[in-house]
C-alpha cells in the first residue's frame, strides 16, 4: 500500500527517535520460533538498552535472554506464559500484566494466542564491592493493580511504577496517564534516557527543539539529555509506557 509520497510523522535526530507505526520494520530473531520483532531502540541507535515489540504467533516462544541482560515483558495484546526454571514462579500474563527476570533464568516465554508484547532488555549495572552486584529477582506483576500518584502534586497527571525501587534495580518502568489537557509541568534535561510507547490517547511531544503530534502506537526513544514535555490532547486520557534508567553514578561501576 502506498501511504505517502514519502511523508511519515517518523523522524530521527541525533538526541530523540520518533517511530510511527508506518514505518516499522519487523525482523526474525535467532532462536524465536513464531516471533517477529520490531526494534524500537538498540545501542545502533545510540541507546544503552533495547526495546523492542514482540509479536508472536499462537505457540511463538523467546528464548531466554543472552547473558547478562535482564528482560522486563508487558503485555499489549494475547496471553504470554512466563515460567521461571526451579523458583515455581509461572503466570500466564494477559494485557497490563508484566515480568521482569533478572538473568536469563525464565524458563518459558510462549504466548498461547496470537499476541502482542515489549520486550526491553538491558545489561545490569552492579555496585562493585557491594551486595547489589547481582540484580533483583524475578516477579510478575499487574499494572491495574498498582496505586497511582500524582506527579508532583497534579492530580491529572497520574503515574505507576512497575519496578521496586532499590539500589538492586539499575532500570525504572513506569505508566503516566494524563487526563485531557494535563502536562509536564516543566520541560525535563536529565541524564536518564528514554525509551517510550504511548498506550492510548495522544498530544504533542516535545524532544530538542521539535514539537510533534503523537497517539496511540508511536514509539520514542529520547537521548540523555534531550530537552522533552508532553502535553496531552484530545477527549481520552493520554497514557504511554516509559523506561529509564536509574539509582547508578555517571561515572559507572
Ligand atoms: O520520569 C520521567 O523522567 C518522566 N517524567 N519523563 C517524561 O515523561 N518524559
Ligand atoms: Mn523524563
Amino acid at each position: 500500500m502506498l501511504t505517502s509520497l514519502g511523508e511519515s510523522r517518523s523522524s530521527r535526530k541525533p538526541d530523540h527517535l520518533l517511530q510511527t507505526p508506518d514505518t516499522f520494520i519487523r525482523t526474525p530473531l535467532p532462536a524465536a520460533d513464531g516471533v517477529e520483532f520490531i526494534v524500537h531502540a538498540a545501542p545502533q541507535l545510540g541507546a544503552a538498552f533495547s526495546w523492542m515489540t514482540a509479536e508472536f504467533k499462537e505457540g511463538g516462544t523467546l528464548p531466554p535472554a543472552l547473558p547478562g541482560l535482564q528482560r522486563f515483558v508487558y503485555v499489549l495484546e494475547g496471553e504470554l506464559e512466563f515460567e521461571v526454571a526451579g523458583e515455581g514462579l509461572s503466570a500466564t500474563l494477559t494485557p497490563g500484566q508484566y515480568a521482569f527476570d533478572p538473568d536469563g533464568m525464565a524458563r518459558q516465554f510462549r504466548a498461547s494466542v496470537q499476541s502482542r508484547v515489549v520486550v526491553i532488555e538491558k545489561r545490569y549495572e552492579g555496585i562493585t564491592g557491594s551486595l547489589q552486584d547481582a540484580p533483583g529477582r524475578a516477579f510478575v506483576g499487574d499494572e491495574s493493580s498498582l496505586p497511582s500518584e500524582s506527579l508532583g502534586g497534579d492530580s491529572a497527571l497520574q503515574v505507576k511504577r512497575l519496578m521496586p525501587d532499590g539500589p538492586a534495580w539499575d532500570f525504572a518502568v513506569n505508566t503516566m496517564t494524563y487526563d485531557p489537557g494535563a502536562s509536564l509541568a516543566m520541560v525535563e534535561v536529565h541524564v536518564m534516557e528514554h525509551g517510550l510507547l504511548m498506550l492510548e490517547g495522544g498530544g504533542i511531544y516535545r524532544l530538542g527543539d521539535n514539537w510533534y503530534p503523537v497517539s496511540a502506537g508511536d514509539f520514542i526513544w529520547m537521548a540523555p539529555y534531550c530537552p522533552q514535555w508532553f502535553g496531552a490532547l484530545g477527549k481520552i486520557p493520554a497514557k504511554y509506557l516509559i523506561y529509564k534508567d536509574w539509582y547508578r553514578h555517571p561515572l559507572g561501576a
